[in-house]
């Protein structure tokens, strides 16, 4: 009798919901989108997507929220099963929390809207939780964000200066290319192995490194919705501290060489990188059935000052980046540098185009030939 009244109430609230007249944002959910791999394959996925992109990607986009937030996460299915959104670690009611058996689903043509507050900062993630297996690996979860306007991790926490979201995932190109209509699905193992859904050169495109400006302090959310475990190993520059698990504090911040996470899991990790420093946080893939390890991908770091301008629009790049003791720039006048704080370091004519910084301190550094574009440098020892 339960069970009815519940399916009742789920088809009154979807009856009056139809998708057209929802505000936005408003996700969706389809069957039949296209995924890129990194050798260009073009292999079909399901997710999630802004109704206003009108297309699914994969992970589904970013939910970010603040603490504190009332949220109502409008969502549509025009897709041929029935899917649901199960808002995965974020303390909601049974009826919003997307798991269908005790909520209910969306099926194709209708819609529903998640109603939750978003009361506790930290990271989470997002799943279709219908048929869960085989919809996982077929693309369907994302991840959700819940900060503070203050840009503290959490009440009396350590403050940070940038968000960035890294969401392990993987797949197996079979079944997405063929995706089973029945149990078993324990036979999947995974063959594509990703981060933020790119993998391998994919990883070294400037829009999946991670820039950092000497000082800065970024917050790692962690997050992984892979059949594998994850192993992140991060190089002692970097400067690792582990602040939350699983969207709460840990009961004592501790200093990380390297971190597994279980599918599920969430860590927000802080890192403070030195100056100068281009490198990676290999991740590591381990199959869970056979304990061996199945592939390896990474997370770029670099200071923004070593990045080498895609556009042109940086002619005045000296070399070497980072110099120890000359950086050589094309003979130029008029040149000032400021250090990271806006000190004046130089002013003055580089006839010979060479900067001589052996006796300056370790850091960031601005340069400028008269009103031309403006630079950055690194002095390491
Ligand atoms: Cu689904």
């Amino acid at each position: 009798m339960k069970r009815i009244s519940l399916a009742l109430t789920a088809l009154i609230l979807l009856a009056s919901n139809a998708w057209s007249q929802m505000p936005p944002p408003q996700l969706f959910s389809e069957m039949d989108g296209i995924h890129f791999l990194a050798d260009g394959t073009a292999l079909p996925i399901w997710g999630y997507g802004w109704m206003t992109d009108g297309f699914i990607t994969l992970p589904g986009p970013l939910l970010t929220y603040t603490e504190g937030e009332q949220v109502d996460l409008n969502f549509s299915n025009p897709s041929p099963e029935s899917h649901t959104i199960h808002l995965h670690g974020l303390d909601v009611d049974q009826a919003n929390d997307g798991v269908p058996t005790t909520s209910f689903f969306v099926v194709t043509g209708q819609s529903a809207t998640y109603s939750f507050t978003a009361d506790r900062p930290g990271t989470f993630l997002y799943h279709c939780h219908v048929t869960t297996t085989l919809h996982l690996t077929m693309g369907m979860y994302g991840m959700i964000l819940v900060t503070r306007p203050d840009m503290t991790l959490f009440d009396g926490g350590p403050s940070y200066d940038q968000d960035i979201p890294v969401f392990f995932s993987d797949l197996e190109i079979a079944t997405n290319l063929d995706p089973p209509g029945s149990f078993p699905f324990h036979t999947i193992r995974p063959d594509v192995f990703m981060v933020n859904g790119k993998s391998d050169n994919q990883l070294e495109q400037a829009a999946q490194i991670v820039h950092y400006e000497p000082g800065q302090t970024l917050a790692l959310r962690l997050g992984s919705m892979a059949y594998s475990r994850v192993m992140c190993t991060f190089p002692s520059e970097l400067n690792a501290v582990c602040q939350m698990s699983d969207g709460r504090p840990v009961p004592e911040p501790f200093a990380l060489d390297s971190l597994e996470i279980y599918p599920g899991e969430r860590f927000t990790v802080l890192i403070t990188p030195e100056a100068g420093w281009d490198g990676t946080i290999d991740v590591d893939y381990w199959n869970m059935a056979d304990g061996f390890i199945e592939d390896t991908q990474m997370i770029r770091v670099r200071d923004a000052a070593l990045d080498v301008s895609e556009t042109g629009q940086t002619p005045w790049a000296g070399f070497p980046n980072p110099a120890q003791h000359v950086i050589q720039y094309p003979p130029a006048f008029n040149v000032t540098v400021w250090d990271a704080w806006g000190r004046e370091m130089f002013n003055g004519d580089l006839p010979d185009g060479r900067l001589h910084v052996q006796q300056w301190p370790v850091g960031s550094y601005l340069i400028r030939s008269g009103t031309g574009p403006i630079s950055r440098f690194v002095v390491t020892d």
